[in-house]
């Protein structure tokens, strides 16, 4: 070995002169990238706990749009991370060869942290990534468990990161560091890299974001979804096809909602009584866990005037059931604040039309603040609890 690195000369850090490769070049990005992965952090929690419920923990209703602003962000922020990575990584890469490899315990654990570092952000992007994309091959794992646990680790190593790093970053950000303007050097400069790498972040979250904010929907090339295209002018995620949902199994003639549990007048209505019960019009978004949304007008009966008909408890939940036969969006939960909020409604109509069979038909559920796997489409049954 010792032969072999003589003869291919192996660089130290000091080989790399570069102001790319300064500590005010990484410190810069660091920030950067410390404020995408709260961002994303934050909201990607958010919305682990509106899909896994904690007893003690009742989420709100409102604000009504906060969960679409809040996904909308995870996935931009993410997605505008990528670009801040692969610079970070580029810019501290010649400390791969900084020796000794392991100096002391504290050195080791240093060293340890940024391998959950990098590992877990280089698999939170990845994954993330071809999640949105519809790109499920590569994961032979569930994607929110790994994406969840990969979170948690991350976090970890940025936090032990951030301490290690705290006194550098503060040196070489401050006016007195020796680094401020780096030696002249004829390659690109600190600015220039710098820029690039914010405007490629930027493009990419212009070229994304048209799949949440209506007013992009038309430059936002990579968007996977357009808040505009599919039946009705809204897209779809599943389609009732793909649910296994016929138009004979959603016959309005033969369709039957069931109110039952935990109340003192189980209820079995069919559409026209459905239809001669008070209606709501409410405004309110269909907002995907992938970061697509579209906001529209719907009408339909309050999940609170189906309670009170069928003397369920105050402060009661409910489960919402679909005529799906299996699948994970077969159900939804509504907390004790969800079911009794005026917005959350039975849907009948969207935008004054009956439901497109694909967005529902003959009946879904819309409520506000929700993440749009939990706005169950061709409802059946809601069973109190
Ligand atoms: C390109 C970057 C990223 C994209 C596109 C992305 C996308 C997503 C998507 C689509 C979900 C929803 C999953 C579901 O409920 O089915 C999600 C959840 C989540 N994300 Fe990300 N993500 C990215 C980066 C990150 C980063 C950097 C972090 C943490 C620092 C993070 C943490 C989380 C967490 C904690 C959840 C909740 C998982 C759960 O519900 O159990 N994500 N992400
Ligand atoms: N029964 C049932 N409800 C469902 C789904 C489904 O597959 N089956 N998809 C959910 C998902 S993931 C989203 S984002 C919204 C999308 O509603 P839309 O198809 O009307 O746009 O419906 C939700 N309701
Ligand atoms: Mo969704």
């Amino acid at each position: 070995m010792g032969e072999g690195a003589r003869r291919l000369r192996l660089p130290t850090t000091g080989s790399f002169t570069s102001p790319l490769h300064a500590p005010r070049t990484a410190a810069v990005l660091g920030l950067a990238l410390g404020l995408t992965f709260t961002v994303c952090f934050l909201t990607g929690l958010l919305s682990h706990l509106h899909q896994h419920p904690i007893g003690w923990l009742t989420l709100p209703s409102r604000p009504a749009g906060l969960y679409r602003l809040s996904q909308g962000a995870h996935v931009i922020t993410g997605v505008a991370s990528i670009p801040l990575l692969l610079a970070k990584l580029w810019t501290v890469y010649p400390h791969l060869w900084a020796r000794p490899v392991l100096a002391s315990p504290a050195h080791a654990l240093e060293r340890l942290s940024l391998a959950a570092l990098v590992g877990g952000s280089l698999f939170l992007l990845f994954t993330g990534t071809i999640n949105i994309a519809y790109w499920y091959e590569p994961m032979r794992f569930s994607f929110t468990a790994g994406h969840y646990w990969a979170a948690w680790i991350t976090m970890g190593g940025l936090l032990v990161h951030v301490g290690a790093k705290v006194t550098t970053t503060r040196l070489a950000l401050s006016k007195r560091s020796p680094d401020r303007h780096g030696p002249a050097g004829d390659g690109l400069s600190r600015r220039g890299f710098l820029t690039a790498v914010g405007l490629t972040s930027g493009v990419l979250v212009v070229a994304i974001a048209g799949q949440t904010v209506g007013a992009l929907r038309r430059i936002s090339v990579l968007a996977p979804r357009r808040p505009d295209a599919g039946p009705q002018g809204y897209p779809v995620n599943r389609t009732a096809a793909q649910a296994g949902i016929d138009a004979g199994g959603a016959d309005e003639r033969r369709f039957l909602l069931s109110v039952e549990g935990d109340v003192r007048r189980p209820l079995t209505l069919d559409l026209a009584q459905l239809r001669a019960m008070p209606q709501r019009e409410v405004t309110l978004p269909i907002s995907c866990v992938e970061g697509w949304s579209f906001s529209a007008r719907w009408t339909g009966v309050p999940v609170t005037a189906l309670l009170a008909l069928a003397g369920a408890a105050d402060g009661s939940g409910a489960t919402v059931e679909s005529m799906e036969a299996e699948g994970a969006y077969r159900t939804s939960p509504l907390n004790r604040l969800q079911a009794r909020d005026p917005d959350t409604l039975l849907a009948l109509q969207l935008d004054g039309q009956p439901l497109a069979l694909d967005h529902g038909f003959p009946l879904r559920l819309i409520a506000p603040n929700r993440p749009g796997v939990q706005q169950t489409k061709w409802v059946r049954r809601i069973v109190v609890a």
